[in-house]
């Protein structure tokens, strides 16, 4: 059997109580779509790795919290991608445009899930209440998602 190699990726949310900071990927891993900000993670705790995706991308430092892991499978070949999801309320810096992102707030109530990639619509509700959740997606491709599990949980396990 052939191995599976684990990648693992960080993606931020800045938050305000009925806001949402969102960037335009203009370049990348989903050229084209809406998200959090975040990238592959280096030499560094995954922590770090999320603070210094946020700062290269939009230009903002924060007070991170973590409340999600995603897994996604079947987008590359025998490479799951996993990926960590952190919110914050306090930041400081000035919102700037990036070369890879394109930042803008938006409504909670109006989150823009048609230029996004499809599994944002099954998480994006529990990332938007702080619930803490882990999901599984599997795609078959890049766009076609075939299978799901999603499971909120009282406490996430420690980073690993
Ligand atoms: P390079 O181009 O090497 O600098 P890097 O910026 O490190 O890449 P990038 O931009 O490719 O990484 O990161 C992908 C981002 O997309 C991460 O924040 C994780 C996130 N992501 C990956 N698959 C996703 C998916 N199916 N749904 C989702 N976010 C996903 O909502």
């Amino acid at each position: 059997m052939e191995s599976t190699r684990r990648r693992i990726y960080t993606l931020v949310f800045v938050k305000k109580p009925s806001e949402i900071l969102l960037g335009f990927k203009k370049r990348g891993l989903d050229k084209g779509k809406w998200n959090g900000f975040g990238g592959k993670v280096e030499n560094e705790t995954i922590e770090e790795g999320a603070l210094r995706e946020l700062k290269e991308e939009c230009g903002l430092s924060g007070n991170l919290r973590r409340i999600g892991v995603l897994e996604f499978d079947g987008r590359e070949k025998n490479t799951l991608l996993i990926v960590h999801v952190f919110d914050t309320y306090t930041y400081n810096g000035d919102i700037t445009e990036s070369e890879e992102m394109l930042p803008k707030w938006y409504s909670t109530e109006e989150i823009p899930f048609s230029e996004m990639k499809v599994d944002t619509r099954i998480w994006f509700p529990h990332m938007l209440k702080g619930n803490l959740f882990k999901g599984y997606f599997l795609y078959q491709g890049e766009d076609t998602l075939i299978d799901y599990k999603i499971e909120l949980l009282t406490e996430l396990d420690e980073v690993k």
